[in-house]
This record gives structure tokens, sequence and C-alpha cells, in this order.
């Protein structure tokens, strides 16, 4: 029987509703829910690839494992004796080390419920703040500023402020990628009325940048400078509003001398901007009736990304763009339930309901919530420093949940070294290939999206439902479960210690009496009220009832708050906000001449993070195939550097091989790598082996986005090309333990059926090309052709499968690979003599590594580069392609680019 269940999109922080189709268990098909308030029905291409990427269990962890000892291999497990075994360690280590000998590293895309249950077992149960989260990578440093500014956490805006916005100030966001729902209500509203102004501040020229009416692309880590620069103007213009400053902030005339010294002249020369560009985005920031600013990872992840947020926010307070329909300064969320995370305190300096640990009373308060004595008031460690404090042994145990260090934080060698050095690593995961799951000694298999139940609250503060469609597959289980699991046996083992310490005031059901996420949710909500963030009238009943809901959400109220401190009263104690003078200081690791390029990292359209789920659709792979480093033009130019050739990335940390990719869209001085690609899909880990783990003072966030670098040819002069048709996860699954072993190699995903494998390193190593060979399945079929030339390295391989090509390997001279590619994606039957085909187009050299492929831009029609671009070469305009190729008229993830296309390619 076919079903549909109401849910929520398990990637960004838009939150879209989804409608999942599913039938005898799985999941068959998806639609955006035309009654939820976030998308309206839309979806991006992320959302509607879903049901592909849960199409198979293959990859899928399936059941416990779990290993006695480091050397040994895990074995399969029951759940019984694998929660135990976590239990015990956990206990003993305690019991040995104290509470702060283990630590929790947890996801901004787990449930609120997960989330709670993980929180209230770090804090309430073993009594260490060492419970991070990912959170700590992404939205920290807009938390604290938020908190420094406005007396409490979240954006005072809603959804409904895009389309009320007359001037849209766009800073280090890439919003057409990253929140591409969101971004179609910006186009709308800008295409009902033109008068409404979008700046883009970001070194990047990027898809939204062209699009905009102003793009100031800043020097990498200036924005502090552009802001203060931007506030000079105004006091300067008479352009900031007096009379809201009087009423209801503090703190003015402080900042008020620091930017003294920011004059417009000196901000843009620090930025690396026209003057005159500065003038007209502080003229239509504060002239305009509405001001709206949308910021995200180009603020938060610097190593002064609280100033970045506060030098923002303080523009919106000095003018009075805040509290009012289409105005105020809004931190775009990244992930799907990080503002939950931050609803029940579940990071290593919060306590539940944005109560703070430093907070006595706060403290005394959740004590009494809770029914626990002796809540720790001994910080807990952010994420670097947590990670650190394993591999100094300080930390003896850590469970991961729900997110992939090894792949995700800055100087990825420092977290192996420290899972390496750990005494005891619990990874709870749903995908078993993750560059952190090999590290783990139990590894716990989570239920994921469409398996499970709970909520999750997106960016405008509005939590909506999650729901189950499907059973999770083998033995998965819901996290808050799992957690749950735990938490109740290590409460039997550590009361005995704890009520001689500091006895607990809880009823006899313990601190874990919940059977359902509902359960959780009761409770979380109970610790709301009289909160900011109060949400004493929501349940799980009015959510079935009246859908999803914005916090606050007091007792008594109809529904929640859309806009919060519409009456000019802050979160603060006098109700005031404050305004901070933040000075421009510069990025944390300065350029220099042995590494002379800024790295800038940052997001593909249809990758999400380490790719565990969007690796598994091919259709994804079709905008951006692989992982490169891009570079200007001209700066590859001087270095005598072409693209598609070998790089190094080195810097003082660690370095990777990418093939290079030319672009015009970078400021000279600066390359740009995607931070999707894991040693899933390259020999090295991906690009945070470079990056740096210098953190922010305040919200201790880390500057993933600018570390400096060296970038030379890699001279590695023997090549590998090879593919295979087949089924893409089990090649992958097979090929990938091979990765390490090259200096490089690189999995691309051509087609839903067929993978690609490139290789490069100085020497030739037969055993290597055999095993690949092997992990191919290129010796299935007797139909192999085989030329070798052991003089000159050379060897060819082709896997026929009757008068088709089914997979090929060929070392030495790799120039026939493309055609060889295109021949296995055609549909045309190869006529002549088997031997001839290896002689078909040779390429030029470039294409060795980069194969000569037109970009799929519209990924919903699979419409290419091409065909767009030859249309718009005989006139066509936006609609006219649209209505004769069909691009940009399904998610319009696409639209953006095609209107790059357009401007580029249209006939003066
Ligand atoms: N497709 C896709 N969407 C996603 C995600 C994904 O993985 N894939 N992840 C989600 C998550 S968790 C997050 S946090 C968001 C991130 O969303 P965004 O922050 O919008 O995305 P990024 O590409 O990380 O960075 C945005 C821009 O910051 C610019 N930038 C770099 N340095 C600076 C600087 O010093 N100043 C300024 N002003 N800009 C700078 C970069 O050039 C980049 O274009 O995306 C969410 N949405
Ligand atoms: N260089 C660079 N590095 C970055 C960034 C950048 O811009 N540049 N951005 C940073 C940011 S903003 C973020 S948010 C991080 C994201 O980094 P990560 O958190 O590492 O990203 P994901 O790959 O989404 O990891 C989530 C993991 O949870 C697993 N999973 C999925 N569903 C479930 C579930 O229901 N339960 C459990 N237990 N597991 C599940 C997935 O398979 C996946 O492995 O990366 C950060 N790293
Ligand atoms: S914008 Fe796309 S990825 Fe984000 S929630 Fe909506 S459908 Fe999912
Ligand atoms: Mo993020």
């Amino acid at each position: 029987m076919k079903t549909v269940t109401r849910s929520t999109c398990c990637y960004c922080g838009v939150g879209c509703g989804v409608l999942i189709e599913a039938e005898h268990g799985r999941i068959t098909g998806i639609a955006g829910d035309p009654d939820h308030p976030a998308n309206f029905g839309r979806l991006c291409t992320k959302g509607r690839t879903l049901p592909l990427t849960v199409a198979d269990h293959a990859g899928r962890a399936l059941r416990p494992e779990l290993r006695l000892t480091r050397d040994a291999v895990r074995e399969p497990a029951d759940w019984t004796v694998a929660l135990d075994h976590v239990a015990a360690r956990f206990a003993d280590i305690i019991e040995r080390d104290g509470p702060d000998a283990v630590a929790f590293y947890i996801s901004g895309q787990l449930l609120t419920e997960d989330y709670y249950v993980f929180n209230k077992l770090a804090k309430g149960l073993i009594r260490t703040n060492n419970i991070d989260t990912n959170s700590r990578l992404c939205m920290s440093s807009a938390v604290s500023a938020y908190k420094k500014a406005l007396g409490a956490d979240g954006p005072p805006t809603c959804y409904e402020d895009l389309e009320l916005a007359q001037t849209v100030l766009f800073a280090g966001s890439n919003m057409p990628y990253a929140h591409p729902v969101l971004f179609r209500r910006l186009e709308e509203a800008k295409a009902r009325d033109p008068s409404i102004k979008w700046i883009v501040v970001d070194p990047r020229r990027t898809d939204l940048a062209a699009l905009a009416d102003l793009h100031l692309a800043i020097t990498p880590g200036t924005d502090v400078a552009l802001f203060n620069g931007m506030l000079h103007h105004m006091i300067w213009e008479g352009s900031i509003d007096p009379a809201y400053i009087a009423a209801h902030t503090s703190g003015f005339n402080e900042l008020k001398s620091l930017v003294r010294g920011y004059t417009p002249s000196m901000a843009a020369e620090i930025c690396g901007i026209a003057e005159s560009d500065l003038l007209v985005a502080a003229q239509w920031f504060a002239a305009s009736p509405a001001a709206l600013s949308l910021y995200c990872m180009g603020l938060n992840q610097s190593s002064h990304g609280t100033d970045k947020n506060l030098a923002l926010i303080n523009l919106h307070l000095a003018t009075g763009q805040i509290g009012k329909p289409g105005a105020g300064p809004f931190s775009l969320t990244g992930q799907p339930n990080a503002m939950g995370g931050r609803e029940v305190g579940g990071m290593a300096t919060m306590l539940a309901a944005h109560r703070d640990i430093a907070n006595a009373e706060h403290r005394a308060q959740v004590e009494a919530l809770w029914g626990v004595n002796g809540l720790s008031a001994r910080p807990g460690l952010p994420a670097v420093d947590m990670f650190d404090a394993l591999a100094e042994g300080k930390i003896k145990a850590v469970w991961i949940a729900c997110t992939n260090p090894v792949h995700s934080m800055p100087d990825i060698e420092r977290v192996r070294r420290a899972l390496r050095t750990a005494e005891f690593v619990v990874v709870q995961e749903a995908f078993e290939q993750t560059d952190t799951v090999p590290y783990a000694d139990v590894l716990l298999p989570a239920a994921s999206w469409g398996e499970k139940s709970g909520t999750v609250t997106n960016s405008e503060r509005r939590i909506s439902r999650v729901r189950a469609a499907v059973e999770p597959p083998g033995e998965a289980r819901a996290d808050w479960w799992i957690v749950n699991e735990v938490a109740r046996r290590l409460e039997a083992r550590l009361s005995a210690r704890q009520s001689e310490e500091a006895p607990n005031t809880h009823n006899d059901a313990g601190l874990f009496p919940f059977e359902s996420p509902q359960a959780v949710f009761d409770e979380h909500r109970s610790l709301t009220i009289g909160r900011d963030l109060d949400i004493g009238a929501l349940s799980y009943d009015v959510l079935e009832r009246d859908g999803p809901q914005q916090w606050p959400f007091p007792a008594g109220r109809e529904r929640g708050a859309a806009r919060r401190y519409v009456d000019g009263t802050f979160a603060t104690a006098d109700g005031r906000a404050r305004f901070h003078a933040p000075s421009y200081l510069p990025v944390a690791e300065s350029v220099d001449a042995r590494y002379p390029f800024r790295l800038l990292t940052g997001r593909l359209r249809d990758q999400w993070h380490g790719m565990s789920r969007t690796g598994r659709a091919g259709v994804l792979f079709n905008h951006a195939p692989q992982a490169t480093l891009s570079m200007r033009r001209e700066d590859a130019a001087r270095r005598g550097l072409k693209e598609g050739e070998l790089v190094t990335i080195a810097s003082r940390r660690g370095r990777l091989v990418l093939p290079l990719e030319t672009s015009d869209d970078l400021a000279p001085g600066t390359v740009f790598a995607a931070m999707h690609w894991s040693g899933q899909f390259l020999a090295s880990g991906g690009i945070n082996e470079t990056t740096i783990g210098a953190v922010d003072p305040d919200s201790k966030q880390p500057e993933l986005k600018h570390a400096a670098v060296r970038i030379e040819p890699a001279k590695l002069p023997w090549r590998l090309t090879a593919a295979k048709r087949g089924d893409v996860l089990a090649l992958r699954a097979a090929v990938q333990p091979l990765l390490a072993e090259r200096r490089y190699a690189s999995i691309r995903v051509e087609a839903d059926e067929l993978i690609v494998v490139t290789a490069a390193d100085i020497d030739a190593d037969a055993a290597w090309t055999e095993r690949l060979h092997d992990a191919l399945g290129l010796a299935r079929g007797d139909d192999l052709l085989e030329y070798r030339d052991p003089r000159r390295g050379r060897t060819q391989r082709i896997a026929w499968d009757a008068h088709f090509v089914d997979g090929f390997l060929l070392t030495g001279d790799t120039s026939p690979a493309a055609a060889l590619i295109e021949q296995i994606r055609g549909e045309t039957p190869w006529e002549g003599p088997r031997h001839a085909i290896v002689l078909l187009g040779g390429d030029t050299p470039q294409q060795r590594v980069r194969a000569p492929r037109d970009r799929v831009i519209c990924n919903c029609k699979q419409v290419k580069q091409s065909q767009i671009e030859q249309a718009v070469a005989k006139g066509a305009a936006l609609d006219e392609l649209k209505s004769t190729l069909g691009c940009g008229t399904v998610c319009g993830s696409c639209v953006p680019e095609i209107k790059r296309l357009l401007t580029a390619t249209t006939p003066a």
C-alpha cells in the first residue's frame, strides 16, 4: 500500500516541508509540502533527490559492531552487548579519571529530541560539560554575537521578511547554493519589484554576486573594516536613527569613537574595493525603508567571526533596521537543526533553553528542573580543544554522533591523531563509509531521514515535525533511543557513587524515563518556560493540528511570534540592545613568500558536506563531477599552470593533490576548494588537510575559510585512468580502500552506473594496478582485450560486453580515456575492429585528468551548458530557454547560473 508521510527535508536550515511517498516499506518518492510555510511546495535539487539516496541499503550501517582491542577488526554484536559495552567503558573511565575524561561530539543534524537526551546524559548524569557539536564549526559566532548584542540567541527575523526587504545585504553567504528555496523567494520579490537592491559581500564572484546590483569583492577576512567604514559614512551623512539609538540601545558613543578612525577611504583600502562602492552600500542600506542582511559562513568561520557579526548588527541597530517587517540581521542557519541544538543547550558553553553554564542561577534552575545536584560549572571543551585534549590524553573517550570530524574539522591530521590516541571511540552513524567510522571501537547504527521521528527548528525559529515513513533498515535505531538506552545503563552504574557526593532529587523513574520522542519533547518544553524561547504552548498535538510553529510561543498565545524585538525591547537585563566596538583584525595566518595564496573553502550546489548521502545519487555529480582547486586564470598563467594539471596544495599543516580549474571569479592571490570531497573519493582526506584550527576568542569557531597555502605542480608522471559500468555504490566501496596508497587518486561518478578512477604517482605500481583492476571487476567477464608495452610502462585493457565497452584501464598513456568514457556513456555499439577503439580521437593533454564534458546545469531536466549557450547565441532569453529546453522550470536551482550564462553569452 502506498503511504504519504508529512516530514521535513534533512539537509539545510531552510527546513522545507516534504511529503514522503513509500510503498512496501521503501521510500519511493518525494514532493514539497504545499502547506509548509518554509517552502510552500518547493524543493531544491538536493531535496528532490532524497529518495535516490535511500533507494538502496547498501553502505548503510546495519548492525552494531565492536572490537575489544585496537588492532582487532570490529565484529557484529547484539544491541544489548553493544549498549552494555559502551556504558561499561564510559563508567570505568569516569570512575577512574573523573567525568571530564569523557566527551561527546554531536551534530546540528540530530533532531531536538536526540540532542536533548545527549545533553542530559552529559550534563545531568555524567556531569561533564564536554559536549560540543559541529555547530561550533558553523553557527557559534552567530550565537555569541546575537547574545552579546541582542541579549539572546536566535534571529529576530522571519522568512516573510525576504519578501518585504527593499535592500538585501548578503554577507558571506552563497544563498543560491546553500539556501536555494529561500533564494527563490528573494528572486520572485525582485522580479516583482526591480527597485529592490541586492548587495553581495563575498571575495568570490559567485552566481549570487553576478546577479547583484553591487558586488563588494572584499579581501578575505576584512568584513569588520567594511561594516565599520559603512557606519562611519552613515554617521557622517546623518543617515543613522538617533531616536532609535537613544531609546533602545547602549554603547553607541564608544562605537562612534571607534568608527571615527574607519574613514570610507581607509576601510575601502583594507577591503581592496572602490571607496565609491562602499559609500553606495552604506547609502542603500541606511536609506532603505527595510534593510535585511543575510549572512552565513563567510562571517562565522573566521578567527574574528563574532566581531564580523557584531559589526554587521551594529549597522542594523544604528539605523533602526530591526524589529520591523523586511528588516533585521538574519543569520542563515546551516544545518537542519542547528537551531534546535542551541535551544536544548547542546554545546560545551550552554545549558538547556538558552541558559549558560557559567551562570550559577541558571545551573540551579536546571538542577531543580532535572532533579539533580552538582551540575558542573567547569566549562566544557569546544570542538577544536576537545580533539586536542583527546590527542593529549586528557580526554580518554569520545562519543561521536551524526557528524564526520575526520572530514569536516580543520587540520584533520590533528583529529586523526586524537582518535588514534583515544582509549575508546564510539561512532553513531547512519552510513558505513565515512572517514570517521574506521576509528570506531564501537559503531552504533543510526536510523536516518525517513526512518526517525521528532522535531527540528529551521532558520526562522520554526519548529516542524520530522516523521518516519518507513522502518529503519537492519538493526539501525533512532538516535534518541540509543542514547537513552546507554544513559539508563550508565545511570545504574554511576548513581551509587553520585548519591554519596550530591544526592539527586528526581523520582524513581530516573533521569531517562523516556519511551518516545514525544516524551522527550514534553520535558524539553517544560525547561523553556519563562525563557526567551518559551514554547510552553507547543506540543506534538499542536504541531499535528496547526502545522509548524515559530518560537517564542508561550502559554496563552494562539501562535508563535514571527518577529522579535518589535517594540525595541531586547533580551538584555535592561532591555537595551548593546553596541560593541570591534576593531578590524587580519585573518589568523597571513600569506607570505612560502605560502603565498589565500585558500577559501565553501559549498557546491548539489553536494552536502561529506557526501555520505548526496554521494549516493549519480545525478548529483553532474554539476561538479570531481574535486578541483580553482585559481584565477591569470595567476595560473603566470605560474605556467594549466587547466586540468595536477597541483599540490600545501599549508603549514598538511597537503593534498587536486586537478586545477581556472576561473575568472577569484581575485588575484586567492584559490578556492569545495569542502565536500573526502577520503571516500580522494587519496587525501580533502581540503581540511590544509585548513587551520585557529579559533575566534569568543565563539571558539575555527577559521575554516582562510588558510595560507602554496600551490605547485604535482610532478607525478605515472598516470592511470580506469572506468567501469556497474553498481556505483559497490564499485566505490571496492575501490575506496586503495585510494590512499597513491599520491593522487580520485573517484568520479560519471553517471548512475559509471565510475571513473584517475590516479597519478611518481612511479608505476604494478601490484596496485592489479588490485584496482580486480576491485573494478574488470577481470570478471572473459571478454577483456589487453595490450601491454612494459618498456614504455603502458597498459591498455578494455572490458567488452558484446559490442559495448563495459570498462577500461589505461596506464602510461591515458589519452584515449575521454573518448572511451563517451563510448561507455553512449548508446551506439562499436562497429569497428576492437583493437581500433583506443585510437578513437585522442584528447588534448589538459583533458587527461578532467574528461571533456559538458556540464549539466539543470539537473531536473538534464540540460547541458552547451545547449543553453547555443540557444542563447541564437537570441533566446530566459523565458524561451525555459519553454524550449525546460531548464529552470522544476526546482529552479539552476536559474542563477542560467542568468549568468545569458549575460556572458548574449551578443552585445
Ligand atoms: N548545497 C549545500 N547547501 C548547504 C550545505 C551543503 O553542504 N551543501 N551546508 C549547509 C550548512 S551546514 C551551512 S553552514 C551553509 C553554508 O552556507 P554559506 O555560508 O552560504 O556557504 P559557503 O560556501 O560555506 O560560504 C559562503 C561564502 O563565503 C565566502 N567567503 C569566504 N571568505 C569570506 C570572507 O572573509 N568574507 C565574506 N563576506 N565572505 C567570505 C565564500 O566565498 C562563499 O561564497 O550551507 C548549508 N546549505
Ligand atoms: N573547509 C571547510 N570545512 C568545513 C566547512 C567549510 O565551509 N569549509 N563547513 C563546516 C560546517 S558549517 C559544518 S556544518 C560541518 C559539517 O560537517 P559534518 O558534520 O561532518 O557533515 P556531514 O557530512 O553532514 O556529517 C553528518 C554525518 O551524520 C551521518 N548521518 C546522517 N543521518 C544521520 C542520523 O540520522 N543519525 C546519525 N547518527 N548519523 C547520521 C551522515 O552519514 C554523516 O556522516 O563542516 C564544517 N567543515
Ligand atoms: S532548500 Fe533544499 S536542501 Fe534546504 S531544506 Fe529545502 S529542499 Fe532541503
Ligand atoms: Mo554548517
